[in-house]
């Protein structure tokens, strides 16, 4: 197929190039021209604008930080939106927000195109070795389309028969993930504060019945002193911050998620947002007076 790709990130760059590994013609668009340069000279095309990218091609992909920055991309005469015909078919994987994939949804829609939601679980190791788990939602057609692709970049799909379910889903996941890392975070502060050695908590962590594969990855990070970005704290913010904004437009009450989003907010405030998802432990440990950054 032709694709074209927008957002050459942590996760958009292994996106395009696994899509370009599995034959696809890709052209790519980033906003700093010089992540595209590897994908180039793999035989990438490079377009010189979002419309440019969008234009004439059997699949768009997007993925970019969140609903501000995808707005950014589709918008204007140079946005993607500009290239997009009728029966084209534009699929974002950004985590951005059920709002987002609304009004993006309508905004095809308005166009004669389709909208899927595909936000994507696991972070950029899965991402490289196309492991990720998908959760597509938009018309059946639309899906029907983007399938061959999702498949290069993923080791299981789900579907979900709306844009805004798919990207519903991804904030419950991501609402887990982020009381998980806070609540270890947390735990190992308390811990390490009463002279017990990280390294022991997290062996008789993983010896109960609360054990989990992100303890034991995120612990050996933490041990490590190793707060590279498989996933940054400010994406992280964003997350519950769009599960706050679902929350609070569906009725449903979060006070846990609210927690954790101060919490990640703090981490960024405190210099960190760069920084792996972990690092919030870093902050917490430091708080407890523990363990200095
Ligand atoms: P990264 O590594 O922070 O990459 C973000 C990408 O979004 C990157 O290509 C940025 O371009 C692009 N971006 C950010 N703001 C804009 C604006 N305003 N206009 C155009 N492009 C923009 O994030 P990840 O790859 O880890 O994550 C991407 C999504 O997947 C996110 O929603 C996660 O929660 C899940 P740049 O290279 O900075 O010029």
């Amino acid at each position: 197929m032709r694709i074209g790709f927008l957002g050459l990130g942590t996760m958009g760059f292994p996106l395009a190039n696994n899509l370009r590994r599995a034959g696809h013609a890709v052209t790519v668009w980033n906003r700093t021209a010089a992540k595209a340069d590897p994908l180039v000279k793999k035989g990438a095309r490079l377009a010189r604008s979002p419309r440019e990218c969008a234009t004439g091609q059997d699949l768009v992909f997007t993925c970019v930080t969140d609903e501000q920055a995808l707005e950014t991309l589709l918008e204007g005469p140079d946005g993607v939106l500009a290239g997009l015909k009728a029966g084209d078919v534009l699929v974002d994987t950004s985590t951005a927000g059920v709002k987002a994939a609304r009004t993006v949804a309508e905004r095809c829609q308005a166009r004669g195109a389709q909208f899927v939601a595909a936000p994507l679980l696991g972070s950029k190791a899965a991402a490289e070795k196309a492991q990720l788990v998908v959760v597509m939602g938009g018309p059946a057609a639309a899906r029907e389309r983007a399938h061959p692709a999702v498949a290069a970049i993923s080791a299981r799909c789900v579907e979900m028969e709306s844009a805004p379910q798919a990207a519903l889903m991804k904030l419950v996941v991501n609402a887990v993930g982020g009381a998980m890392i806070a609540g270890f975070g947390e735990a190992l502060a308390l811990g390490a504060s009463g002279g017990i050695d990280l390294a022991r908590i997290i062996e008789v962590l993983q010896a109960s019945s609360f054990h989990s594969p992100i303890y034991l990855i995120k612990g050996e990070q933490i041990l490590a002193g190793d707060y590279e970005p498989r996933f940054a704290i400010a994406l992280a913010e964003k997350d519950q911050r769009l599960a706050q904004e679902a929350a609070a437009e569906q009725g449903a009450k979060m006070p846990v998620n609210a927690a954790v989003r101060r919490l990640f907010a703090d981490a960024v405030e405190s210099g960190r947002g760069g920084k792996d998802l972990c690092a919030v432990a870093e902050l917490l440990l430091e708080r407890a007076g523990t363990r200095k950054a």
